[in-house]
């Protein structure tokens, strides 16, 4: 494949609510383009993009995949990278890390739906980054679509700056120019109309052109090609584009408005790159520059672990020029690897290149080391460089897992630890006190999938259920404790004597050992031990068996032995007294209490609070983010959220999403406080 020079190069990645039909517009792009004999099909399992068997099983798409392919035509053929990513809020963790390897975000819309929860929210995510944006509105050819509405909804919600470049046409079975040659009909608005809407708002940005154009009436498209890059960089302008992968409808001219007006590397907003200085102190931004003649800085967004072929980590270059040749220093790294094969993707195809530029998108592979959203750089001396945070949502949807066969648990840690590393939001938890594994993600449908890959891909079987709850303890009163250990048996005695008190402090404090001893009642290299005793008590509890903080231990007085004082005496006496102390300071068991963030259809409002209300949630505020659609804070306890994804899920047949993240301790309320202390001492309770 000829090598481009990086003004030809273009990023996209087309990103939406799932169904919208992204996986279908790449195999109609690739086709048109001539890179594939003729499009496949997401039913027929004969995509491109979706080609692991659960993918095609599945019908939808679980993860990030890239088609490479060049738009011959013009002076030179233009190398476009495309990435196609899952819909479902589920797959976030592979989607939203596109949108740090490309100028442009492509934000699909299905035309039978309109706008729904994941358009609002990559419109919002790939502004943040400072990304240019295209809306792309498929679907044209089916029945019943409203896509005079839909544009105006779309600007409603999203605003005037977005514009159409192409109207539907003759019953939708094909697209008006209204930027290039502005001459055909539409079936509704005006060619000319949106024309010269587009011309306006993109000669706003140019004072200049402004002028020259309120002086002369018109200004050539030549004219309007860097300002609009800069309309588009700067947010000012959002096109809007109309086609059907169905059909074909509008996607010639999609391959146009992608070569000829999507951002080159060099003229998308320069990404931003984090240094650390090397004392500690606060990161400062600073832009990677699309010129090969400088530094080597790339990103890796993916990483896929294939059981029989190895790992591939893919990579964005966003500075200088990787060669197979090039040794890469991996993020803090000091130890540089060979980049050896360097490969172009299409789907799970590889072709071997001989560089990677800025602006290009490329795989290495079988090199282990390298890891999800780290730095590949050339120069020992950027070891200080970071990508800028993806902010990805943090999993709290969790399920204890364990091998159905004894003696998997190897071969499960391994297949495990595979998964965390290709997929950002899985992440596997060890609870030493409950002795479980806990796999989290962002939703139940990211878990089931997940368990289905392992049994089919991986061969091994987990059975599962619900995580135990991070429960805490702590007191609710202030008490003092004493404890005298004393041993006399034949030689050498051991004594030590600890008087102590406990207080509560307040929630999220954690732990404070004070030593308040006067005179050396206690000599002070037995403090120490004393602390030592106390905090063993901590991690294994006293009423339920969870950890206890929030409360601060005073020791103040004691007595030792000139002979027979040891440590293990003040050990043991330090960790009885605060027994003791425990005992009468009214211990009680605190639970984990979540915020709640939800979205979903408006008229479901009431049955989602409802549910929360009788989940002991409380509803914090709600917000209508976009006409028809609710945002609800709520705070509830951890565990009475067991259930809660699949409620929500069937209350708004799949249109709902939320988010968890923990907010603090409170303390249980009482049913469940005798609950939690019974389940710990199942033989004391048995004697009642
Ligand atoms: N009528 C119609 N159906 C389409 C079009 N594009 C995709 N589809 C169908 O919509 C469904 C979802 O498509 P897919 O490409 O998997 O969407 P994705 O989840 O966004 O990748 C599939 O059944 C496609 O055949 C289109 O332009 N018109
Ligand atoms: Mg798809």
């Amino acid at each position: 494949m000829a090598r481009h020079l990086i003004k030809h190069l273009r990023t996209l990645a087309l990103v939406g609510q799932a169904g919208s039909g992204k996986t279908s517009l790449v195999e109609a792009l690739l086709a048109r383009a001539g890179a594939i004999p003729a499009a496949g099909s997401v039913e027929r399992g004969t995509t491109v993009c979706d080609y692991t068997p659960q993918e095609k099983q599945l019908q939808h798409s679980l993860k990030l995949a890239v088609a490479s392919f060049a738009v011959n035509g013009g002076e030179q053929p233009t190398f476009v990278h495309l990435l196609d990513t899952p819909g479902y809020p589920d797959f976030l963790g592979h989607a939203l890390p596109a949108l740090a390897a490309v100028e442009t975000a492509a934000i699909v819309i299905n035309a039978q739906n309109g706008i729904e929860m994941m358009t609002g929210r990559f419109m919002q995510w790939a502004a943040k980054r400072g990304l240019d944006r295209l809306v792309v509105v498929n679907k044209i050819d089916a029945e019943n679509v409203d896509l005079e509405g839909l544009l105006g909804r779309i600007q409603q919600a999203f605003g005037k700056e977005c514009l159409p470049l192409n109207l539907p046409a003759a019953k939708a079975a094909k697209v008006s120019d209204c930027f290039f040659a502005p001459a055909g009909e539409a079936d509704f608005s005006s060619v000319a109309e949106a024309h010269q809407r587009l011309v306006d708002q993109v000669v706003e940005v140019d004072e200049q052109l402004m002028a020259s154009y309120l002086e002369k009436g018109e200004v050539s498209p030549e004219e309007l090609h860097e300002p609009l890059e800069r309309a588009m960089r700067e947010g000012h302008l959002v096109p809007v584009v109309f086609c059907s992968a169905k059909s074909g409808a509008g996607v010639q001219e999609l391959l146009e408005v992608i070569v000829k007006l999507m951002p080159n590397p060099s003229e998308g907003n320069p990404p931003a790159y984090l240094s650390v200085p090397v004392d500690g102190g606060a990161p400062a931004e600073i832009q990677a520059l699309p010129d090969p003649g400088k530094h080597a800085l790339a990103h890796v967004f993916k990483i896929e672990i294939d059981p029989y072929i190895g790992r591939l980590a893919v990579f964005r270059v966003h500075q200088g020029r990787i060669t197979p040749g090039t040794q890469l220093y991996l993020g803090e790294g000091r130890k540089p690897v060979k980049a050896g094969h360097l490969y172009l993707l299409r789907g799970k195809s590889q072709t071997e290149v001989a560089e990677a530029v800025p602006g290009d998108i490329c795989a290495i592979a079988k090199v282990d080391e390298i890891q999800f959203d780290q730095i590949l750089h050339d120069s020992p001396g950027d070891a200080h460089i970071r990508a800028r945070p993806l902010e990805l949502p943090v999993p709290v949807f969790g399920l204890a897992v364990q091998p159905k066969k004894r003696g998997d648990e190897q071969k499960v840690s391994d297949v495990l630890h595979k998964l965390v590393a290709e997929d950002p939001c899985f992440r596997i938890e060890h609870n030493a006190q409950a002795n479980e594994t806990v796999m989290r993600g962002l939703g139940e449908m990211h878990l089931r999938t997940t368990l289905d890959k392992i049994a089919n891909q991986y061969k091994v079987e987990l059975d599962t259920r619900p995580p135990s709850i991070p429960y805490r303890e702590t007191i609710a009163s202030r008490a003092e404790g004493h404890s005298r250990h004393k041993k006399q048996t034949g030689g050498a005695g051991q004594f030590g004597e600890v008087f102590l008190k406990v207080e509560p402090l307040p929630r999220g404090k954690g732990f404070e050992f004070v030593d308040m001893v006067k005179g050396g009642a206690i000599p002070n290299q037995f403090i120490p031990a004393v602390e030592k005793g106390v905090r063993g008590v901590l991690g294994t509890g006293f009423l339920a068996g969870y950890p206890i903080q929030d409360l601060r231990v005073i020791v103040y007085d004691g007595k030792s032995h000139p002979v027979d004082s040891k440590e293990v005496a003040f050990v043991s006496a330090g960790r009885k007294a605060f027994l003791d102390a425990l005992a009468k300071a009214r211990a009680i068991v605190l639970e984990p209490i979540v915020n709640v963030s939800i979205v979903a259809p408006e008229h479901k409002m009431g049955d989602i609070t409802g549910e929360l209300s009788g989940h002991r949630g409380h509803i914090r505020g709600s917000d209508a983010p976009r006409p028809g659609t609710v945002q609800i804070a709520a705070q509830a306890p951890l565990a009475e959220l067991e259930q809660f994804p699949a409620r929500l899920k069937s209350l708004t047949a799949g249109h709902g999403s939320y988010t968890l993240e923990f907010s603090h301790y409170e303390p249980a309320p009482p049913q469940l406080q005798q609950k939690l202390v019974a389940a710990h001492r199942p033989a004391a309770h048995a004697d009642d």
